[in-house]
């Protein structure tokens, strides 16, 4: 089982989106374990983004990630890493296939509405940064057994 760190941007609080992107991942099965709305600073957006910092579109990044509060969510599920990044399209909305949530709801390279860890080391790094570890909930869904079998999980 996997867990993996999502921001709603926010673009997506603004163009109040977050509960059809929700939908979308509560309907594909995957298991809200944390859920946060906040701010990203500038100092939070060059920890997350630490890959990103010395590109040339950063600053422009950090100014986006930075100008309205995000929903943090941390996700469960089986492979739900990949899952998720198959859920939210490519990176550029106009390159996103339709029926992708980028695909559908945007046109934006940098406007792209969400973020979703891209490995299982990045998901660990990025719910560290915005999770303490009580804040994420361990409980059962009473219809989880009836999702997918116990073989399918590793
Ligand atoms: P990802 O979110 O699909 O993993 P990354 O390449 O890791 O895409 O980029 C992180 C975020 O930075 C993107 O989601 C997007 O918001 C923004 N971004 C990526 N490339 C550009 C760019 O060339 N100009 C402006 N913003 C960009
Ligand atoms: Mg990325």
């Amino acid at each position: 089982m996997e867990r993996t760190l999502i921001l709603l941007k926010p673009d997506a609080v603004e163009r109040r989106l977050c509960g059809r992107i929700l939908t979308r991942i509560e309907d594909k099965g995957l298991k809200l374990v944390g859920a946060k709305l906040l701010k990203v600073t500038p100092e939070l957006s060059r920890q997350h983004y630490a890959e990103h910092v010395s590109k040339p579109f950063y600053p422009q990044l950090e100014a986006f990630i930075t100008a309205g509060p995000v929903l943090a969510l941390c996700v469960e599920g089986p492979e739900a890493v990949r899952v998720m990044r198959e859920l939210m399209g490519k990176t550029n909305g106009r390159d996103s296939a339709p029926g992708t949530i980028r695909g559908d709801y945007g046109l934006s390279r940098q406007m792209n509405l969400i973020h979703g860890s891209d490995s299982v080391e990045s998901a660990a790094r990025e719910m560290a940064i915005y999770f303490r570890p009580e804040e994420l909930i361990d409980y059962p869904l009473s219809l989880g057994s009836w999702m997918f079998a116990d073989d399918e999980v590793k």
